[in-house]
């Protein structure tokens, strides 16, 4: 394998809606290259970055996969990403890796809600992004109707740089706008070409668009401006050049189109990615803290003589190998077997068999230049996001944020024996993916595993079986009702026994009153001239707070009261502290129902953003579901409106799937926990009875 330094090094992550057609390109990138060792197929399992037994069963891509084309003394890194928007997490990941975006879209279903999605997502990067037209051999294809549809919905800045020769089964070839050549491709190689000129029956349209090129290349340009009105010819390596900066800016986004079932135009691709696209020294410098604090900043520079650092972007775990890192190295250059220093988490690491991942496969090499993405197993303590570097040099790299999950299920393991398995399974499907997480909800007594998705979820539970062979199951989750006071009372609470031998005595006075909402509880001892020995106090402390865990409406805690212990007697034999424990429970009991209990819910606080056509009937349905508006603002876009809503958790459970449909899909929503307030009255009572049905069922 031949080393490449940072300037012969290009990252690209391969982006796109879910079906365009992004990991069998990258399939047939690799094999014209001849890195890949056949032509693989999504459908048969076969394709490079599509491996894991979840993706090969289901057809689509789950995690990001990545794999490399050694083209023009240069070795472009793909990262092929899913398009799913479940796991968007690698998607985003797989973005913060390159330096690029290659975004394919089909040349059937044209633009779609997961182009529009990752483009605004690449362009937010600022990262330059070059579009591909897909499987331009189907029979609907139509690439006038995909530019069309570019420039009105993604970006009036995009230009077809290549145009096909026929469309459909007759699709055979591209025309090459920079060299002004046609391509015609031999069906069923490699992907072999013969270079032309442009046929006369596509004489027309080429001068068209090639006129189209050089006038959109030229507009980003003074100098080329200039020369352009006055005549003079823009010549090849000029157009590209031009091309190259302006892409840089992201004043212009080109378009290519191919066939990567029949081979058609992906050579010519390779060319243009070495081409047009940034190599890792062209980087934008990157700052990353330093010193004990962190407090101070450094450039990076991706040159091979400056400090190693290098970033975790994807962590998977492989049966028989363990946690395999995937990193790419910023600065500096590492060899296997070095001994690098997380500085994320302050522990040093041995970097044994450095790797080049080409699909399933790892190809070891003795060392990894700036620049480049690697692979190693095995290292004890780093996860994703984490920062490698050197112990004279420690560097840390700002955490690249995943979304927050969206839906929520309670988890179970079908045997009670796996309870153990499960959690650690969990804990490391969670290292692999940062957008499935898991916590224990101590009010519920449910764990709880959250995701992007429902079928995020669904292919997580098969997983887990697979890997860590633990069955289990998905449920709603409990809602976690909480109890409150609305008013103030006293009463009395005494316990007293005398059944032969001991007694039994706790008498105590107690006032309770609701506090504001989320102070929790207070206890407050008014005893004078102790009528309760200081040391029987506490005990009714206690007992109060055993009884306020239970409620007193439907069994759910009650929080946010103060409970002030005033008056009370004991017997100088039969006091003790269990006697005033009890005595605290009978005072709940007998003054928390007199101070008007009330339920309360939790909810979340929604922000969605949804284009104008559908708000009317967003907004509907969010009070459908009990939800307050909070407001509503314009989206940057001026085509959106940002909506913020709190809604009752019990109300949203799965509303990913019907703010999908209301919208096509091309809503987006957050959701985070916003606090308690009270159920209403007729809900309220309809909580209550489920909740003590169930508690009859499970005594
Ligand atoms: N005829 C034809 N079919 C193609 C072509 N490219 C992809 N396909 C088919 O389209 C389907 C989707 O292709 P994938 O490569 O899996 O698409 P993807 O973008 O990786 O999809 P996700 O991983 O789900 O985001 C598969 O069945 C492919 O065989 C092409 O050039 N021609
Ligand atoms: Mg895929």
């Amino acid at each position: 394998m031949r080393e490449y330094d940072s300037a012969g090094i290009r990252n690209v992550a391969v982006v796109g809606h879910g079906g365009s057609g992004k990991t069998s390109l990258v399939d047939a990138l690799c094999f014209a290259a001849g890195n890949g060792k056949r032509h693989g197929q999504v459908r048969d399992g076969t394709a490079l970055t599509d491996h894991l037994p979840e993706e090969i069963e289901r057809g689509f891509s789950i995690s990001l996969g990545l794999a490399f084309a050694e083209w023009m003394d240069s070795k472009i890194n793909f990262i092929d990403t899913p398009g799913a928007l479940d796991f968007q997490g690698d998607a985003l990941a797989g973005l913060s890796a390159a330096d690029g975006a290659l975004c394919v879209i089909s040349a059937v279903s044209g633009v779609e809600v997961g182009t529009d999605r990752m483009f605004q997502l690449a362009v937010e990067r600022e990262d330059p992004v070059l579009f591909v037209v897909s499987m331009m051999d189907k029979e609907a294809a139509d690439f006038d109707a995909v530019y069309a549809q570019v420039k009105a919905q993604l970006t009036a800045n995009v230009v077809p740089v290549e145009i096909p020769i026929g469309s459909g089964s007759d699709f055979r070839g591209v025309i090459n706008l920079f060299t002004q050549k046609a391509y015609m491709y031999c069906a069923g190689s490699k992907g072999e070409y013969e270079e032309a000129s442009v046929p006369e029956s596509e004489q027309a349209r080429f001068a068209q668009y090639r006129q189209e090129l050089i006038e959109a290349i030229s507009a980003t340009d003074d100098d080329l401006l200039e020369r352009y009105l006055n005549g003079a010819d823009i010549g090849r390596d000029e157009a590209i050049a031009g091309m190259k900066e302006a892409m840089k800016r992201r004043d212009l986004f080109p378009l290519f189109c191919v066939s990567s079932e029949n081979m058609i135009g992906v050579r010519a691709l390779l060319t243009e990615l070495v081409q047009l696209m940034p190599n890792a020294f062209e980087m934008e410098e990157l700052h990353g803290f330093t010193g004990s604090e962190g407090n101070d900043t450094v450039e990076i520079h991706a040159r091979d003589d400056a400090p190693f650092s290098a970033i975790v972007f994807k962590t998977s775990n492989e049966p028989h190998v363990g946690d395999v890192s995937m990193f790419r190295v910023l600065s500096g250059m590492v060899r296997s077997g070095d001994e690098v220093f997380n500085a994320t988490r302050d522990v040093t690491e041995k970097l044994n068999h450095l790797s080049l991942p080409l699909g399933r496969e790892r190809i070891e090499v003795p060392s990894l230049h700036a620049g480049d993405i690697g692979c190693v197993a095995r290292l004890r303590n780093t996860h994703t996001n984490d920062t490698l570097s050197t112990q004279q040099h420690p560097i840390r790299l700002p955490e690249l944020r995943f979304p927050e999950p969206l839906v929520h299920f309670a988890v179970h393991a079908e045997s009670r024996n796996d309870e153990e398995k499960l959690q650690q399974g969990l804990h490391r499907l969670h290292d692999e993916d940062p957008t499935l997480s898991v916590h224990y909800d101590t009010d519920t007594h449910e764990t709880i595993v959250s995701g992007m998705g429902e079928r995020h979820l669904d292919i997580a539970m098969a997983t887990l079986q697979r890997k860590f062979g633990v069955k289990a199951e998905l449920t709603r989750p409990r809602i976690a009702y909480r109890e409150t006071l609305t008013a103030s009372a006293s009463g009395q609470g005494k316990h007293k026994k005398q059944s032969g031998g001991r007694g039994q005595f706790g008498d105590c006075w107690v006032r309770m009153a609701p506090l504001p909402r989320g102070e929790g509880y207070l206890f407050e001892n008014k005893i004078v001239g102790g009528v309760i020995p200081s040391r029987f106090v506490p005990a009714v402390d206690r007992g109060i707070q055993e009884a306020a865990s239970r409620g007193v409406l439907g069994g759910f805690p009650l929080v946010d009261f103060r409970a002030e212990c005033y008056d009370g007697s004991t017997h100088s034999v039969d006091s003790n502290e269990m006697a005033f424990k009890m005595a605290g429970i009978l005072a709940f009991r007998a003054v928390a129902p007199k101070c008007k209990p009330i339920l309360l819910e939790p909810l979340d606080l929604l922000e969605i953003t949804v284009p104008d056509e559908f708000l009317g009937d967003v907004l509907g349905d969010l009070s459908a579901r009990r939800g307050q508006i909070h407001g509503t603002e314009p989206a940057g876009d001026g085509k959106r409106t940002v909506v913020r809503a709190v809604v009752p958790q019990a109300e949203l459970h799965l509303y990913a799937t019907p703010l999908h449909s209301m919208t096509h899909g091309r809503a987006t929503f957050s959701r985070r926990f916003a606090g308690y307030d009270q159920v209403p009255a007729e809900a309220a009572a309809r909580v209550v009875a489920e909740h003590s049905r169930e508690l009859q069922e499970t005594s």
